[in-house]
């Protein structure tokens, strides 16, 4: 008798696990508690095992599938990697020309739409390798300007760089310094972001290769190596003029420009003896890569050969500790920031014409 109760006993657990079983199932699709075949059943074979499959789906879903996934923008999951050392876009040797009339609006429209506002640009699609400020020294030569813009920034763009352009300008009519302002771009440049590198330019160079970088090699670079007005050959051996690029640290070694070299002449070969002074070297491109077409024009005024700089330059190794950025002092007059550039206006103390 008590066997048999026992018996029962299972009999209805086990109905009752079954029905429970059932229960579940209904839970997740009603069709089954019914046993009433989904309307897709009605098509054969293929819509059975269909619906197998569903129900077998529905067992092994994962807790959160089936519910709206959160939207993660494309540009915020994006994370940029480095800009390649073989760049892309470069095209090689450019012709370069300046008979065209050009307006700073013309150049604004060909390449504003990548500028940030002060001519500042970053690679859109990779992190560029170097930040590089461009320091232009500056007085009246506003056409020699217009043709630099134009040519310059859609190159520096192909070159993948992060960088910001400032004119330098020296204000009054006093006699020009083009190192000393030189000086001023690289404090006023570091005073608005973390530069890396800084090529200072004339502003009436116009590279003929964009495979000439402007950016920071292991020693100083010197870019124009091969002007047209020089018939495309250095002038002499340690000749360091027109464009050059020195990173903040090869800067700093040599206590940056002299600030003392009023007037036309000598500068560069200063900072050419700086460089050797301190154990440095010079690094080039090679004679095709550092093609460069100048800007004809008359000699600037208040400008002239300084007579006194020949003989300065003999005593660079005494004065390049004294004379320099560590003892730059000028004034800023003004900053205004044109989307091609920014301009710094900046009183260098000069003495009269
Ligand atoms: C040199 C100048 C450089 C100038 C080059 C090219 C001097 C110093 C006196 C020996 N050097 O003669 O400053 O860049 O010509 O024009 O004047």
């Amino acid at each position: 008798m008590l066997r048999k109760l026992f018996h029962i006993l299972v009999f209805f657990s086990l109905l009752s696990v079954a029905y429970f079983v059932v229960f579940l199932f209904h839970s997740r699709n009603s069709t089954l508690f019914f046993f009433t075949k989904p309307q897709s059943m009605e098509n054969g074979n293929d819509a059975l095992s269909q619906w197998i499959k569903e129900l077998f789906n529905l067992t092994t879903k994962a807790p959160n599938e089936g519910q709206e996934k959160i939207h993660v923008p494309r540009t915020m999951s994006k994370t940029l990697g480095p800009c390649p050392d073989t760049l892309p876009n470069l095209v090689g040797p450019l012709y370069v020309e300046f008979d065209s009339t050009r307006t700073l609006d013309d150049v604004r429209k060909e390449v504003e739409s990548h500028l940030q506002e002060g001519g500042q640009h970053k690679p859109p699609d990779c992190i560029a390798q170097q930040k590089v400020a461009i320091i232009i020294p500056f007085r009246n030569r506003h056409e020699h300007l217009k043709h630099w813009l134009y040519y310059l920034h859609p190159i520096l763009m192909r070159q993948q760089s992060d960088y910001s352009v400032y004119v330098i300008n020296q204000d009054g009519e006093g006699v020009f310094n083009r190192a000393k302002l030189m000086n001023a771009g690289y404090a006023e440049a570091l005073k608005e972001y973390d530069f890396e590198c800084f090529v200072f330019s004339d502003v009436d160079l116009v590279p003929m290769d964009d495979r000439n970088l402007y950016r920071c090699f292991d020693s100083p670079r010197h870019l124009a190596v091969a002007m047209d007005k020089f018939n495309f050959h250095l002038p002499y051996d340690h000749y360091f003029g027109g464009v050059i690029a020195l990173s903040k640290e090869q800067f700093l070694k040599i206590n940056g420009f002299p600030n003392t070299y009023w007037g036309w002449g000598g500068e560069d070969d200063d900072m050419y003896k700086r460089i050797i002074l301190r154990g440095m070297s010079i690094s080039r491109p090679d004679m095709v890569t550092g093609k460069y077409r100048m800007v004809k024009h008359k000699r600037d005024l208040h400008n002239e050969a300084n007579p006194r700089n020949p003989d300065k330059l003999h005593q660079t190794h005494l004065t390049m500790n004294e004379d320099g950025i560590n003892s730059l002092k000028y004034t800023v007059k003004e900053i205004v920031r044109d989307k091609l550039f920014t301009y710094i206006n900046v009183d260098i103390h000069a003495p009269p014409s």
